[in-house]
């Protein structure tokens, strides 16, 4: 890349951090403004998560007719998606042809990452700088970096060492690996490693799964997208958006729960269990009572079931119970969705290691230690670790304004925002799905559009006021982030140790981050504060000084 630290800044309305299903969406939206836009991406391609994440069985939890934009009636037409969840490679061709579509591509810098974002507050702008010194002014900054965006490899002393080839879930080779042959290592087993671990089983000589926290997974039942569920989808395309509107988690076709489980008879309960087990999906098995994860007893009817169902699957009986979650009730943790991921234990080349009793001590050349002295032969080593998430993109962005805010120190505690969107002390600068935001609980991208409707109305509203700045105030941020804590104690969510909690990243501050009171109950509440001119918001404007 060139060095640009010498060329004259380049002026924009809004300058968006990230190319992938929120960037995009937001460069198409804020255009419609009249705004000018553009987006930074750090990939070689857009995408964000589907660009990076190409490890074998990548695929979408949500059903594909769901998780695609709904801003265009004649895209959600004439898309054709031919599974019924979409897998990497065919959400990514979506993602370009949305690109392509809608013409967003010249509005994007590919290869660049951001790495400072400053707002000077006597000229009301943000001056954005890029990897290669490439300055940018914007009255808008848009920061669309991803909740999962930034992979994390544990920190395991002798890795440099390691004489074969190791991955990252999120930073997959894009010319695949092939394991044929090979003794391979995975560690980790979330969404990533669940998926990931069928296909390499059948690939590797052996597989060793090193496990630290066992989780709940549900068959996917994927299958090619049925005809007649399509031509049903697409005629009622609308009203299924917008009755998905009115959901917790913004996925429609899923009949309201009316009863709590411990209303029902014990044969009942589980044959509604064993209905939702053979239709697949996560939704549907959390929806089938109303109190799944807010009830502790209740919540054990549905886990118990689960784990019988592993006990039922896995042949050997260690395995087994080793596979069966006891520490974190069902849905607490992001609920898996799989295709033969428990059977895959009963093959004779894989076995699984117990890492909570017995932790990883260290890589060796060939292969790894664990604190006991048990040793392991890898020729390949995949990490399954995670990510960083939802802080991690914009903590590695050094956010700051002239005043004097920074926003690692602002959330050196863990992360503060109103409504999930603006930041106090941060003015104009929009995060779209951050914390404190209902987006990583939900099917993202009706989120994504909500937020970026929501910031577009913002805009239009302070331009068509004469203004030119909006900012949360303290008390707005202070009370946002309670009532984020409140719902969520309401909840079991904070049983477990999960990375909605930070909990997966040593020394991170342990806070609930999404808000779990649902996406139809936060969408009428944006919608109202809206309404009432921005209520917790401090509009203003302000005279630019020329730079
Ligand atoms: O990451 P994770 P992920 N030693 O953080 C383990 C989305 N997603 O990439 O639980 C040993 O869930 C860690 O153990 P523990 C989805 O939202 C969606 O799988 O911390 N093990 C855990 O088992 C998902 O939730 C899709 O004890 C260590 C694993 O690594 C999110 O992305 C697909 C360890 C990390 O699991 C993240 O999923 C994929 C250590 N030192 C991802 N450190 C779909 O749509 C960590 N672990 C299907």
């Amino acid at each position: 890349m060139p060095d640009a630290s010498h060329s004259a800044p380049r002026r924009l309305d809004v300058v968006i951090v990230g190319g992938g299903l929120a960037g995009l969406y937001a460069i198409h939206r804020l255009r419609r403004l009249g705004l000018a836009v553009r987006a930074y991406e750090a990939g070689a391609g857009i995408g964000g998560t589907w660009f990076w994440n190409r490890y074998p069985g990548a695929r979408c939890d949500v059903e594909s007719l769901e998780y695609s934009y709904s801003f265009d009636e004649q895209l959600q037409q004439d898309w054709k998606w031919p599974e019924r969840y979409g897998t990497q490679p065919e959400i990514l061709k979506y993602i370009n042809h949305v690109a392509d579509r809608f013409d967003l591509r010249r509005d994007v810098q590919l290869n660049t990452r951001i790495k400072s974002a400053i707002f000077d507050a006597q000229a009301n702008e943000w001056t954005v700088k890029t990897g290669t010194g490439e300055e940018i002014r914007a009255r808008y900054c848009v920061m669309a970096a991803g909740n999962l965006s930034t992979p994390r490899v544990p920190d395991f002393k002798g890795l440099g060492d390691f004489a074969g080839r190791w991955y990252h879930s999120g930073l997959w080779p894009h010319e695949g690996v092939d394991f044929s042959g090979l003794k391979v290592g995975v560690i980790g087993t979330g969404s990533s490693g669940v998926q990931m671990i069928p296909i390499i089983a059948r690939q590797a000589r052996h597989l060793t799964v090193f496990q630290r926290t066992a989780n709940f997974s549900l068959p996917a039942r994927n299958m090619p997208m049925p005809a007649d569920k399509e031509r049903r989808h697409k005629a009622e395309y609308p009203a299924r958006r917008a009755a998905a509107m009115e959901t917790p988690f913004a996925i429609g076709g899923h009949a309201k729960p009316t009863r709590s489980a411990l209303e029902v008879p014990e044969n009942e309960r589980n044959a509604a269990y064993e209905d939702k087990w053979q239709e697949g999906g996560s939704i549907s098995y959390l929806y089938a009572y109303t109190d799944l994860l807010v009830n502790k007893a209740s919540n054990d009817t549905a886990s118990e079931f689960v784990r019988n169902k592993i006990r039922d699957i896995v042949k050997d009986r260690r395995t087994a119970e080793l596979l069966a979650p006891k520490d974190h009730p069902i849905g607490t943790k992001r609920l898996c969705l799989d295709t033969g991921y428990y059977e895959t234990y009963n093959r004779p080349n894989v076995s699984l290691v117990d890492v909570r009793s017995d932790p990883i001590d260290r890589i060796t050349p060939d292969g790894l230690t664990l604190k006991s002295g048990a040793a392991f032969e890898l020729d390949a080593l995949v990490f399954a670790t995670g990510f960083d998430a939802m802080t991690g993109a914009l903590n590695e962005i050094d956010v700051a304004t002239t005043d004097g805010a920074n926003l690692r120190a602002h959330w050196e505690g863990g992360p503060l925002t109103y409504l999930g969107v603006m930041v106090e002390g941060f003015p104009n600068m929009f995060v779209i799905t951050g914390p404190g935001s209902p987006g990583v609980k939900t099917q993202m991208i009706a989120a994504i559009e909500q937020h970026v409707d929501w910031i577009a109305g913002a805009i239009d509203h302070l331009h068509s006021h004469q203004l030119d700045r909006i900012e949360p105030t303290a008390a707005a941020e202070r009370a946002w982030v309670d009532h984020v804590n409140k719902v969520a104690d309401a909840t079991l969510y904070p049983l477990a140790n999960s990375w909605y909690m930070g909990a997966n990243i040593p020394g991170k501050p342990r806070v609930f981050m999404p808000y779990v009171g649902g996406f139809d109950r936060y969408k009428k509440h944006c919608d109202a504060i809206a309404a009432r001119g921005y209520e917790g918001f401090t509009l203003s404007r302000h005279e630019t000084v020329a730079a």
